[in-house]
């Protein structure tokens, strides 16, 4: 009886300490009694786990000696994360543990961050320690202890379980879509985050680890062949301007132009798209998979789709690129990304190094003052106005990617934001879209109009892009109202997937519309082609989108692809002039091309490949 007693202990003292320590030292923002519950809930199945194992031991001394040191294990793995978060507002990760020389940043910090009260963090270990000693005599041979170990196995599976299904409420696709490590924590615990961090990291390295250069010389070959030849009166054209990407969050193409019952939606933008000077991309399309706003960061950067399974950002944010920062950081440029939220988001702080990006202005580079942010944070005005202030600072020429954040869902507004009414579906997520993005087109000319105060503006180009889309599938009927039609197809809801792209160049006078079929990889050869840099040697997938060559087709990371002339979706090809269903094989060639470029690009991430470009890259040039 004793031992249970012991085991009990050290269940509850290990199992209360661990979630006080989620509470107290960790930020998770737990707001809500699910969240309350998921955070009760989290650590218990690995801990049943690890003390279930204590069964297999028949003496009464080893059985404890198991249990005092899996309760220290567990208070290091904790305490050392507790350290690294005091630091780095972060949670520790297998890459994170290869890499000392990132502790090297602590250095005399340390002291500061350690402090004698943190004994507390193995109270549980202490706990335990006495009760063992108080209970001397316990007996050596428990009965049921297979049963007992399965037992508990049995209840980890079902508090797991429980776990996941309330996390799944709080965040949908939680594991699939690996979001920010604050929210695995939040919503797996710790403990639970080590796993499937292990998982991911073990993956990702067997991939990587069978790989060699010869993998990359293929893609390279098939990259080669595939360019579209650059435009020769574009080429260096703007050679020198600075270079401002706007990522608009969540805006698709269907408000461009448009009313919501009889309101403007997107004024500015509208005014833009018949503008002397700018380019105005009228068949764009975001090509981003479960990375959301991270895959287009991801594609925009390096000119191929992101991972099929996962975030790239996350699964595979250690790998060498060859990125479009890089390039432009090697041309001089100062390269920076302007977001304010949180830095470990869609692990972009490790992710921008391997980017080569030189600067990440995040949350803490900006001031929220009072009714400044809304829903995820920083309301874009504000954000915008800040942003141009730095901007008007750093030196030139630079490179710079702002994200704005209020268009995202659930789309909400404070009331003397909402510059127009909401719409009428049965969708409140469709009724207030039309707001937020209302909200979004006055940012961005509050944006202009700062950078033509400032003075940067005549100075640089700035494009601009929605990430992906906002109105999901689910709301088919309110889409299908709004645009005034029966019902809506696989036809339409690929060609929904359309979002706006502007390259806006002050000065050019030579603004027009220009509707290419076209993605998001093709930013990455325009915009350096622009800029006088060429990419003839690089491994991308796009094509610049002033060559008279540019191939008219766009591969989603789902497999659909959209041409000038068809789409084909769901196993059917359809013809664009008609809209009607046409045969397979005029589809084909498009087909084709898109399964390369998403296999090349899935093998680039997996298994690491461009960190053999250098090497890959002098060979040839040798050769010749
Ligand atoms: C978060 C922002 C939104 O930082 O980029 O991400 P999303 O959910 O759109 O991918
Ligand atoms: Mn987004």
């Amino acid at each position: 009886m004793k031992t249970y007693a012991i085991l009990l202990i050290a269940i509850i003292a290990v199992w209360v300490k661990t979630v006080a320590i989620h509470l107290l030292s960790f930020d998770l923002g737990i707001e809500t009694f699910t969240q309350q519950l998921i955070l009760w809930l989290s650590p218990l199945s690995f801990l049943c786990i690890v003390f279930g194992f204590a069964f297999l031991f028949r003496k009464a001394k080893a059985r404890n000696w198991y249990i005092l040191t899996a309760i220290f294990v567990l208070d290091l793995i904790l305490y050392g994360n507790v350290g690294f978060y005091r630091f780095y507002t972060d949670f520790v990760t297998i890459p994170v543990l290869s890499q000392t020389s990132n502790f090297g940043d602590l250095g005399g910090s340390i002291k500061e961050i350690l402090a004698w009260s943190d004994v507390l963090f193995f109270i549980d270990f202490f706990i335990v320690l006495i009760a063992v000693k108080m209970m001397k005599e316990q007996e050596d041979t428990l009965t049921h202890r297979k049963r007992f170990m399965l037992a508990s196995m049995a209840v980890a599976g079902l508090v797991f379980a429980t776990n996941l299904f309330f996390a799944e409420q709080e965040r949908p696709d939680l594991l699939t879509r690996s979001f920010d490590r604050l929210i695995l924590v939040k919503n797996l615990g710790i403990y639970n985050y080590h796993l499937y961090d292990a998982y991911t990291q073990t993956k990702a390295s067997t991939q990587r680890a069978m790989a060699d250069s010869d993998e990359l010389i293929e893609i390279q070959n098939y990259a080669t062949a595939n360019k579209a030849s650059i435009n020769e009166d574009m080429f260096g054209k703007y050679e020198g301007r600075n270079v401002i990407f706007v990522s608009m969050e969540s805006l698709q193409s269907f408000v461009i132009n448009e009313e919501m019952n009889g309101h403007v939606v997107t004024p500015f933008l509208n005014s833009l798209t018949q503008d002397q000077d700018t380019y105005y991309f009228s068949d764009f399309y975001h090509q981003t998979g479960l990375g959301k706003t991270s895959d287009s960061e991801f594609i925009v950067e390096n000119g191929f789709l992101g991972s099929g399974n996962g975030a790239a950002f996350f699964t595979n944010g250690e790998n060498t690129y060859t990125s479009l920062s890089q390039r432009l950081g090697e041309n001089g440029y100062y390269t920076s990304v302007m977001h304010a939220n949180n830095k470990s988001f869609w692990n972009r702080d490790r992710m921008y190094q391997s980017l080569n990006i030189d600067h990440f202005y995040d949350v803490d580079a900006y001031t929220i003052g009072e009714g400044q942010s809304v829903s995820w944070g920083m309301k874009d005005i504000p954000f915008f106005e800040q942003s141009a202030q730095i901007l008007g600072q750093v030196e030139q020429p630079f490179a710079t990617r702002l994200i704005t954040l209020t268009n995202h869902h659930p789309f909400e507004l404070e009331e003397q934001d909402k510059l127009i009414p909401e719409y009428d579906s049965n969708s409140g997520t469709l009724n207030r879209y039309f707001q937020t993005v209302r909200y979004m087109d006055e940012s961005l000319k509050v944006f202009f109009e700062q950078l033509k105060a400032n003075g940067v503006y005549d100075n640089s180009i700035i494009v601009m892009y929605g990430d992906h889309y906002g109105i999901s599938e689910l709301h088919h009927k309110a889409m299908a109202q709004y645009l005034g039609k029966e019902q809506l197809t696989a036809y339409d809801h690929a060609l929904l997937q359309s979002v706006p792209m502007f390259i806006h160049i002050p000065g050019s006078n030579d603004g027009k519309e220009i509707a290419t079929t076209s993605g998001q990889m093709d930013l990455r050869p325009t915009i350096l082609h622009l800029l006088g840099i060429s990419t003839a040697s690089d491994v991308e997938f796009g094509n610049d989108l002033f060559s008279e060559e540019h191939p008219n087709f766009v591969p989603f990371r789902d497999g659909r692809v959209v041409t000038s002339d068809y789409v084909y979706t769901q196993d059917v090809c359809y013809d664009r002039a008609t809209g009607e269903e046409t045969t397979i094989d005029v589809c084909a060639p498009a087909m084709e091309r898109a399964a390369s470029v998403m296999h090349y690009s899935d093998q680039i991430i997996s298994m690491d490949l461009l960190r053999f470009f250098e090497q890959n890259y002098e060979t040839s040039h040798q050769k010749e």
